[in-house]
């Protein structure tokens, strides 16, 4: 009897009826779909040995036919994404705000899964694309499913959620010629962006590096809009909810970036699912930023407005929780794929706002679940099942799964009991916040949505020099893709109401100066307009710059998970050894890169590439000197200002190779052994990048 291999990471999970798989025996013979033994996989049915294949082959028809229908529509945002399985717990009851139990029970573990993605490219695109990322979090609560279908930026680009498919055609790729794939660098993109001054906030987080992020498990993750907390009282508070990742918030370099686009298009996909395998499951503390509702209007902007933050000095980040992501899924399609969130999706204690982005999407999410998943059911796919109990009288459609065994259907009724019957407040029922509300039918918004620049400007104003600079260079990037001058001008007249320099920097590399400001033609506020400045709240003094914006003070106290090169041939292995043991006792994963294969070595020169490390060691000067390849190694790694040490004579490579002065610049360490500078180069690693090596006149270029 033949048997299939226990999976290393095999879940472990109870398995619902629903879900059972019922190819999991360790039985295996093969069969149909109909559950037929199938004696002959490798032939079709034929008249003679030399015949054509019969229709009557019902063995073949199977088979095909469910293989010419194994794709879904990919999703029309967000398509490319990678999931996990984990917890949440909360650390102390939030009774005060909200009546959530999976909130107010610190010795319940809610199961999670957390699905983070890209937006605009393709199934198949390249996890390093310039982009937000997605970070959608399903609670399997006791109440039921709750959603928190947010973004790696606290920002959005558009104020209505009518804007949406817009947006989404300007930055998808062009429509004639289908390019260019994962990329906001192109002319219909910016041709939008030039003429909706309320994307400004969210252009400035999406040219910032936050937009390469060096690990999914480095990112922050944000609810954007406001939403409400209720609690037992029925009181209602505002929120804003974070994710505050534990390992800090790292990005890569631009030109690493679209290096490892090439050399490892799923760097982001590896990198959660190894961690997760080796047990370094990444973690995110749930944040809360609490405004109370007699509040609501103390603010220069309007808590509506899903472009605006609210500075974490005016109301700060309350950590309550944490999120551990510790298993992986057994099957990508069912689970990843067949994931479905939506922002509606809601436990008692958690309810919605009025922001109209917000609105928008209450609608959107179950609408294209519909087209993608093929029918209303997509409920019952054992990844979307709530574990709590679900009674209702929803019936048949599509790829209906339950088996409803009563055939009373409807409410009231006696003949059933009476059920399932209506909770009521009492029993856990859902009831919507009774905001009072009586007002025109209107288009409009209210007035404070109108400052459109404030807050892109404390965004800029709070980088530290280098993240400016690295701003500045992707604008220059991204408007230098566009062809038709008019688009670019109009995007540099729009950056000089952000700030002045940062206008005349991107315009500096057109030659063009700054065009006179021009006001878009679809807003209404006049030419002349200062950009406002962020008010008061509370006679709180005014936020010019904001730490929390930054990622140069991030945490940097540990090297767990950093992906080390040490090239050394079998002549430094020893060298190689020491520092190898070293670096893992601090939790790095350490690969040692050799010209050709030998015993020590993990891989070679012609299989691997700097730019999917964190740092390199380099053992010896003469294995490497005349290697074009070991040259580019280092090159990428220094220029993406990188910890570097080189060991034995390994430092008279830069002379050999025309880096002159570069074992003085900032991150890069020399020793005739490995053991005189480990400790060094352990905290040179978890600094993540020496960016002041970019400033450096003697050593490199700018930026
Ligand atoms: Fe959206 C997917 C996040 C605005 C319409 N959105 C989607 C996903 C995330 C977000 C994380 C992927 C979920 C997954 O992994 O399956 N979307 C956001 C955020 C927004 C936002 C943070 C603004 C604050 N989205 C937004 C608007 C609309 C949509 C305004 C439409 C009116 N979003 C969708 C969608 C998607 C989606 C078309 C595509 C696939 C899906 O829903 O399930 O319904």
């Amino acid at each position: 009897m033949a048997k299939r291999p226990q999976k290393k990471n095999e879940s472990t999970r109870k398995v619902t009826d629903l879900e059972k798989d019922t190819s999991d025996g360790m039985d295996q013979k093969l069969t149909t779909a109909q559950g037929l033994p199938i004696n002959d996989n490798q032939n079709s049915l034929k008249a003679g040995l030399r015949g054509p294949a019969l229709l009557e082959d019902h063995i073949l028809r199977d088979k095909i036919t469910h293989f010419d229908h194994e794709r879904i529509p990919e999703r029309v945002v967000h398509a490319r994404g990678s999931g996990a399985h984990g917890y949440f717990q909360v650390y102390k009851p939030l009774a005060k705000w909200t009546k959530a139990g999976f909130l107010n029970d610190p010795a319940r573990r809610t199961p999670v899964f957390a699905r983070i993605s890209t937006v605009a490219g393709f199934r198949g695109s390249t996890d390093l694309a310039r982009d937000v990322r997605g970070f959608a979090v399903k609670f399997y609560t006791d109440e039921g499913i709750y959603d928190l279908v947010g973004n790696n930026v606290p920002v959005f680009f558009i104020q209505d959620a009518i804007k949406f498919p817009d947006l989404i055609h300007a930055v998808k790729p062009e429509a004639h010629h289908e390019m260019p794939q994962a990329a906001s660098a192109h002319e219909t993109f910016w041709d939008f962006i030039s003429l909706m001054p309320e994307s400004m906030h969210t252009i400035m987080w999406l040219m910032s590096d936050r937009a390469i992020p060096r690990s999914v498990r480095m990112m922050e993750g944000f609810g954007v809009h406001t939403f409400r907390f209720v609690n037992e009282q029925g009181k209602s508070s505002f929120v804003k909810f974070h994710w505050k990742p534990l390992l800090g918030v790292h990005s890569v370099a631009r030109d690493e970036a679209t290096k490892i686009s090439g050399k490892d298009p799923d760097f982001h996909r590896r990198d959660l699912w190894e961690a997760i395998e080796n047990g370094d499951f990444p973690e995110w503390e749930l944040g809360v930023q609490i405004v109370d509702a007699k509040d609501e209007h103390k603010f220069s902007f309007d808590l509506l407005d899903p472009t605006k933050l609210i500075p974490e000095e005016l109301v700060p980040v309350q950590r309550v929780g944490k999120m551990t992501l510790n298993r992986n899924p057994d099957n990508f399609f069912a689970e990843t794929e067949q994931v479905a969130f939506h922002p509606g999706h809601l436990v008692p204690g958690i309810d919605l706002t009025n922001d109209p982005l917000l609105q928008g999407r209450l609608f959107s999410y179950v609408d294209t679940q519909l087209t993608r998943l093929g029918g209303p059911n997509f409920n019952e796919l054992p990844i979307n099942r709530p574990l709590a109990p679900v009674h209702n009288n929803q019936r048949d459609g599509h790829m209906r799964h339950t088996i409803a065994k009563q055939h009373i259907n409807y409410e009231p009724n006696t003949l059933g009991g009476g059920c399932p019957y209506q909770a009521g407040m009492k029993n856990g029922g859902f009831t919507s916040f009774p905001e009072p509300m009586e007002d025109m039918k209107v288009r409009a918004k209210s007035e404070k949505f109108m400052d459109h620049f404030s807050q892109a400007k404390l965004f800029y104003n709070s980088q530290s020099k280098p993240e400016q600079n690295h701003l500045i260079n992707a604008l220059r990037f991204e408007l230098g893709k566009v062809d038709t001058p008019a688009v670019r001008e109009r995007m540099i007249g729009m950056l000089a109401y952000v700030d002045a320099q940062l206008a005349s920097a991107v315009a500096d590399a057109f030659g063009i100066e700054v065009p006179e400001v021009e006001m878009p033609l679809n807003q209404s506020i006049p030419a002349d307009t200062p950009p406002a400045e962020v008010q008061p709240y509370d006679e709180e003094p005014m936020v010019k710059r904001s730490k929390a914006l930054s990622m140069a003070d991030t945490i940097k106290d540990t090297i767990r998970t950093r992906r080390v090169a040490i090239l050394a041939d079998e002549s430094g292995a020893a060298q190689a050894k020491a520092l190898k043991t070293a670096l893992e006792a601090e939790g790095a994963m350490v690969k040692v890169v050799a010209p050709m294969k030998h015993a020590d070595a993990d891989l070679t020169l012609m299989t691997t590439t700097s730019v999917v490390f964190d740092a390199i060691a380099v053992v010896g000067r003469e294995p490497w000197v005349d290697l074009p390849d070991a040259q580019d190694f280092v090159r990428d790694a220094f220029r993406h200002c990188k910890a570097i040490a080189m060991i034995g004579d390994a430092g008279t490579l830069f002379d050999a190779w025309g880096m002159k002065d570069a074992l003085k610049a900032p991150g890069v360490l020399s020793a005739p052994q490995a053991k005189a500078l480990a400790q060094d180069f352990i905290r040179d690693i978890a600094a993540h990048r020496h960016w002041a090596r970019e400033e450096d006149p003697v050593t490199g270029k700018k930026g």
